[in-house]
């Protein structure tokens, strides 16, 4: 598969047409400009982004919240029994236990997270509910199965067959090695699209502004897979796998976590923004913060992905290989190589 596939050019979908004056007029104003900034508009990391997005936009696009926008689109993933790395038939760690991690943030600074979480198939809505109805910002293990348990959701098992399978096959060996993804995947590719291959780490995380000039993220993944149990990467981490900041922009990330972690990834980006870098510059300096601190981990990849206050988007990486998928009102399933600006 060319991993520069592109997919731009494609007509509105139908059912997704923008409506709202007060939309029209905001997507009129920022102008449509390939490479300028667009209001409404979501991002998100992957190509498993694309399907994610047009979830968001059907919030968006009828003049809904940023926050209910990541929401919506995160599920995506996180239900898609062909994405083994968020949410449902994720792989399990090295014990064969799934444990998911996700984080959310809305334009107030308010945000909710939960780690190492095991039994709910939607983190990203336990996070939200944490945000919401508790006191607390990260809610880990048990207690947030519980949480989750007493706020209605299901508890079930998501250990599919085919990532006990793949657990099993690692099991001969059982080494654990973060894999850097080199590959843009062929799974959510659109109707059609073919699952791809079985890379062991691929987090979804989202950006979005709606009509009303606010953001909200989202961050939601299975974690490395074989990990040790109750190892928590930075998805879930405020400041690490996501941060917004409505007054600025926001960031998230993907790639081995403890790197993300040790330099606060996102909060970087987004303060890199703030003083006067694009979101590109700002996702290229983050790297190569990891980069300078640590040279060896040159052999893992990590991608950040910005979008800042006007709709401007951009990522960068450590390696090739990283993706992300862009929806607004001119396109709906854009996929772009990860070190670009949009
Ligand atoms: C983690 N950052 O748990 C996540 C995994 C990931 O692409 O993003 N993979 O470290």
């Amino acid at each position: 598969m060319d991993r520069r596939r592109f997919l731009q050019g494609a007509t509105l979908a139908s059912g997704l047409a923008l409506s709202g004056s007060g939309l029209a007029k905001a997507a009129a104003s920022t102008g449509k400009a390939s490479g300028a900034g667009k209001v409404p508009r979501v991002c998100s990391t992957w190509d498993f982004g694309v399907a994610a997005n047009q979830a968001a936009w059907k919030v968006l696009s009828t003049g809904g919240r940023a926050l209910d926008a990541v929401e919506q689109g995160a599920r995506v993933p996180e239900a898609d029994l062909r994405n083994h790395s968020v949410g449902r038939a994720g792989y399990p760690d090295r014990d064969g236990k799934v444990t998911l991690d996700a984080s959310i943030m809305d334009e107030h600074g308010n945000c909710g997270a939960v780690a190492a979480m095991e039994h709910i198939a939607h983190p990203i809505s336990v996070a939200r509910r944490v945000m919401e109805r508790t006191p607390h910002v990260l809610l880990v293990g048990d207690g947030a199965t519980q949480f989750a348990i007493e706020q209605g959701f299901p508890r079930e098992e998501l250990l599919t067959p085919e990532s006990d399978k793949a657990w099993h096959e690692w099991l001969k060996t059982a080494k654990y090695k973060p894999v850097a993804n080199s590959e843009v995947k062929t799974y959510n590719a659109g109707p059609g699209g073919t699952p791809g291959d079985a890379s062991n780490h691929d987090t979804i995380g989202m950006l979005a502004i709606d009509a009303h000039g606010n953001l909200s993220g989202a961050c939601t993944t299975s974690g490395m897979a074989w990990k040790m149990h109750g190892r928590v990467g930075d998805s879930p981490i405020i400041g690490a796998g996501l941060y917004v900041d409505n007054d600025i922009g926001g960031a998230t990330s993907t790639g081995v976590g403890e790197e993300v972690i040790r330099n606060v990834g996102s909060f970087l980006v987004v303060e890199l923004m703030r003083q006067g870098r694009s979101p590109e510059d700002a996702c290229r300096e983050a790297v190569e913060r990891i980069l300078r601190r640590k040279p060896e981990a040159k052999g893992v990849q990590v991608g950040f992905l910005a979008m800042d206050k006007k709709g401007n988007v951009g990522a960068w990486s450590i390696q090739k290989g990283f993706s992300y998928a862009i929806c607004d009102a001119d396109r709906q399933d854009t996929l772009l190589p990860g070190k670009s600006t949009y």
